[in-house]
Parts: C-alpha cells; sequence; structure tokens
C-alpha cells in the first residue's frame, strides 16, 4: 500500500492512496461496512503498531457516489471507524495536492456522514467546512468512577462528544496522563449511565475545555479519541461540536470567529453559519503539512504483519486468504492522472 503521512496541529493523519481494498460503488457509509466487515485487517495493518503509532488516523481513499465530489474517504483508528474528522481532512487536503489530484481551491468530499468541503489556501492553510453539527442534551450530570460526578453537554460535530468544563486539573501537557485517565473514566461513566448520542450511538469523544493559555485565543480543550489516545490538535469535529454548544447558548454568534487551543497549544480558527434545522454549519481552518511518502510492507513470515491487537503483544490475526490480494488503488481515483506524482 502506498501512503502518505501528514500532521495538522501536531495530529498524524495516513491516507492510503493507493494498493488498498477495492470496495466496490455505493456511498460512503456502505462503504466504510465493507471496509468494517471485509477488511478490517487493513486498518490494523496500517494504523495500529507496529507501523502505527498513537494518535494516528488512518484513511482510505474511495471513489465518491456523488460525481461533485473529488473524492470519497473512510477515516479510521486504531480502536475503529470514524464519521469525520476534521484534522484528517485537511492533511488529505495537503495529500492530494502532493499527489496532484487537487490544486489550490474549495473541493467536495463525500463522507460516511455526510458530503463536506475544504480549501486549500497558500501555506498550508486548510479551512473545512463541516457536516451540520448541533447541541443534542445540555447540562447531562454523570457519575464518574474514582471521580466526582461531572456536568456536560452531548454534541455531534461529524463524531459524537461529551463536552465538560468539570476537568479535574490544568488541561496543560503535563497533565495530559491525569486528564487522560480522567477522560476514560468519564466515558465509562456515560456508557454505565445509558447517556448516548442520537439513536442510542455511543459518545466515544470526550472534550474538556478550559480557558485559552495564550491571549488571543478563545478556549483550549483535551480530546480523548476512541482509540484512548489524546488529539494533538484541536480536533475538528470537538471543535465543531464546540461550537454547536457556544451556538446554542448565545455565546457565539454566526460569522464571529473562535481561537480553539489544542492541549499541545496548536490552534484552529473556527466560525459558523446557520444551518438546516436549528443546526450549524461550522468552518475551521488549520495548516497540514506532509512528513513521509512511503510504502507499506507486509511480509506473510511477519506475525504482527496485520498489526498488535489493542493488548501490547497479542497479534492480530490474519486475512482470510481470499482477501489477501487486493487489487491496486481505488476505483476511479487510481485512474486519474496523478501529476506531479509521489515518487516511491
Ligand atoms: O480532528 O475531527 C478531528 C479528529 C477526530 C479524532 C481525531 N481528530
Amino acid at each position: 500500500m502506498h501512503i502518505i503521512d501528514s500532521h495538522t496541529g501536531g495530529e498524524p493523519t495516513r491516507v492510503i492512496v493507493s494498493g488498498g481494498p477495492a470496495l466496490g460503488p455505493g456511498s460512503l457509509s456502505r462503504l466504510r461496512e465493507c471496509l468494517r466487515t471485509r477488511f478490517d485487517w487493513v486498518r490494523r495493518s496500517v494504523v495500529c503498531e507496529p507501523r502505527g503509532t498513537e494518535g494516528l488516523v488512518g484513511a482510505l481513499l474511495c471513489a465518491p457516489a456523488d460525481p461533485a465530489c473529488v473524492a470519497g474517504i473512510v477515516y479510521f483508528n486504531r480502536a475503529g471507524y470514524l464519521g469525520m474528522c476534521g484534522h484528517a481532512t485537511m492533511g488529505l487536503a495537503v495529500t492530494l495536492q502532493r499527489i496532484g489530484l487537487i490544486g489550490p481551491g474549495r473541493h467536495l468530499l463525500e463522507t460516511p456522514v455526510g458530503v463536506v468541503s475544504f480549501e486549500l489556501a497558500d501555506g498550508n492553510a486548510v479551512t473545512v467546512e463541516n457536516v451540520p453539527s448541533r447541541r443534542f442534551r445540555k447540562g447531562v450530570t454523570v457519575e464518574v468512577p474514582g471521580f466526582a460526578p461531572v456536568t456536560g453537554d452531548v454534541a455531534w460535530g461529524g463524531n459524537w462528544f461529551f463536552l465538560s468544563n468539570d476537568a479535574p486539573c490544568p488541561l496543560t501537557l503535563e497533565f495530559v496522563d491525569e486528564l487522560t485517565t480522567f477522560a476514560k473514566a468519564v466515558r465509562t461513566g456515560l456508557a454505565q449511565s445509558g447517556v448516548t448520542g442520537g439513536d442510542g450511538a455511543e459518545i466515544d469523544h470526550i472534550e474538556l475545555c478550559g480557558r485559552a493559555e495564550a491571549s488571543d485565543a478563545d478556549g483550549r480543550n483535551f480530546v480523548l479519541c476512541p482509540d484512548g489516545a489524546y488529539d494533538r490538535s484541536p480536533c475538528g469535529t470537538g471543535t465543531s461540536a464546540k461550537l454547536a454548544c457556544l451556538a446554542a447558548d448565545g455565546l457565539l454568534a454566526a460569522g464571529k470567529s473562535w481561537t480553539q487551543e489544542s492541549i499541545t497549544g496548536s490552534r484552529f480558527e473556527a466560525s459558523y453559519e446557520e444551518g438546516p434545522d436549528g443546526s450549524i454549519v461550522p468552518r475551521i481552518t488549520g495548516t497540514a503539512f506532509v512528513t513521509s511518502v512511503s510504502r507499506l510492507v507486509l511480509e506473510e513470515s511477519d506475525p504482527l504483519a496485520y498489526g498488535m491487537g489493542p493488548i501490547a503483544g497479542q497479534g492480530c490475526p490474519a486475512p482470510p486468504e481470499s482477501l489477501k490480494r487486493v487489487r491496486s488503488g481505488p476505483p476511479g481515483l487510481s485512474a486519474r492522472p496523478a501529476s506531479p506524482g509521489p515518487s516511491f
């Protein structure tokens, strides 16, 4: 598999640009289901150790069902599959530019949770216009095992978030272990209390919010991702969920800007427009940079060829024989000229 790595505010993204499985035609939610049920070993091989690193989000380029879109995408991490991913969409934008598929300007992208757009500008700046986002529940108090109860909001920003101001320590990197332990306990508490997103969806992202450190920023966050890693960037979908809560509370007007700091100090500039049915449409700007253009090797004799399981040391199962040989490149995309393409 040919891959291109990038980072967005410190958060890594790995895009499979060719050599991935052909998932056939269909909506991106159908293709995500196909990847999940038939080719999960691809996800594990690409993002789990020993090839992957903590926090890494992988992406498989697919042919879009909507011809207006430049590509379709399925995002995933060490724990499973994502609906949307803001930082990874910025990484994808610079990756597609790198392989010659796009130039500067606005492009549509099909994801399993809807069509989004991104605008690639000079200086590696990318603005993502996300799916309509909304606050789902306000002021939910949950029991948290080992901690005092916490109160927060449930919101959708392309993934489901629980956002709370009740962090037990400052939102700084020296407390990252404490914040991770606490956020994991909050996620357990939500599951134990039966608090979910819409349609009973699991809330798999926890966002702890606080005051910005920089005087010219508006807020800071710590975001726990589904795989237990913290987001090194301010989290595009998490910033979208935050905007939805600010808008619902009347604390940020449409068109006004909000500067979101991450736990590492990296930043996104954000604003929103009114969306359908009381939702908002967030616009999030960050910068992304390509860090590597390479090819993954899966050796048959390597017991960890398909990644290590969530418990360190466990080899992930190999794919069934019939699925090992996959077509080179996603249909449609692989046929397009890639100039100037990556030299592998
Ligand atoms: O930027 O939306 C995001 C994101 C989700 C998980 C990690 N990053």
